[in-house]
């Protein structure tokens, strides 16, 4: 055990443009509010700063209202780093705007480039054994196919699952807490994909916590989720709560908003 999926030198953010009001959103609940994003996004940098890891903090990015979510277009490895096409028109650009930040940080970066693969990195989760990508309304079988050719020679084991219906990404209903523990949605745990983990399931109701990040000692989970907040405090996990209501409205958690890894030698 390596502690990959969950032990991290560095993470990766972008800071939110004012064109974030026109961001993609399943539910018009309402525009999210710009300095309040900040002000969240500035408590979930220092949260991550405070493990000790180095967080490179990228301009924003006006012409893509959703480019603070970085996590769709990269998956950052151990080996390498494998710049993503996003499934959404809107979105394709900014993995192009991410792969010279990671050729400079990380090494090695490989590209999806068929022009039938879709597959953002919410879509992705990462754990000590393999690489489960879920498809989605985003990230399809020719993506997740094209994952697995470009990752296998890294030793890495690729498995298609399926994101639930109506979901943004798989990751919108799933998160990893350490090496053997799954946080899940229970639609999403009841599919059967989880049957080699341990898994904790959201409280009824609060379908919007499964979207943590575990990053080194710490998890952060979005506020307002008490059930659920208490069963990860029951299960001895330290946690941070961190304003997400912005986001939320982009139907963004806390995985989107960095890529996180560790530079190779
Ligand atoms: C989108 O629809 O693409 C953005 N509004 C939200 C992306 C959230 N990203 C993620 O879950 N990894």
């Amino acid at each position: 055990m390596t502690d990959r999926s969950f032990r991290f030198s560095h993470a990766i953010t972008r800071k939110p443009a004012r064109s974030i009001t026109e961001g993609l959103r399943a539910v018009d609940t309402g525009a999210p509010d710009l300095a309040r994003m900040q002000a969240h996004h500035a408590d979930y940098i220092a949260t991550l700063r405070s493990t000790g890891a180095t967080v490179v903090e990228l301009d924003a990015l006006p012409a893509y209202p959703d480019s603070v979510f970085v996590e769709d277009t990269a998956l950052c490895l151990p080996a390498g780093a494998i710049v993503m096409r996003p499934g959404a028109p809107s979105r394709l650009g900014e993995a192009a705007e991410m792969a010279p930040h990671l050729e400079t940080l990380y090494g090695e970066v490989r590209r999806i480039t068929g022009a039938d693969s879709f597959i953002e990195g919410g879509d992705i989760l990462m754990t000590e054994t393999e690489i489960l990508v879920g498809r989605s309304a985003r990230t399809n079988a020719a993506g997740i196919a094209e994952l697995a050719r470009l990752t296998a020679d890294w030793g890495e084991v690729v498995r298609e699952v399926h994101t639930p219906p109506g979901v943004l990404h798989f990751k919108t209903d799933c998160s990893l807490l350490d090496a053997e523990t799954i946080l899940s949605t229970p639609r999403l745990s009841a599919s059967g994909c989880f049957a080699s983990y341990r898994v904790i399931d959201v409280a009824e109701g609060e379908e919007a916590a499964a979207n943590t990040i575990r990053f080194n000692d710490l998890v952060l989970m979005p506020a307002g989720f008490p059930r659920t907040r208490d069963r990860l405090l029951a299960a001895g996990f330290d946690l941070r709560e961190i304003g997400n209501s912005e986001c939320a409205k982009l139907d963004g958690g806390m995985s989107c908003l960095s890529l996180r890894f560790t530079p190779r030698g």
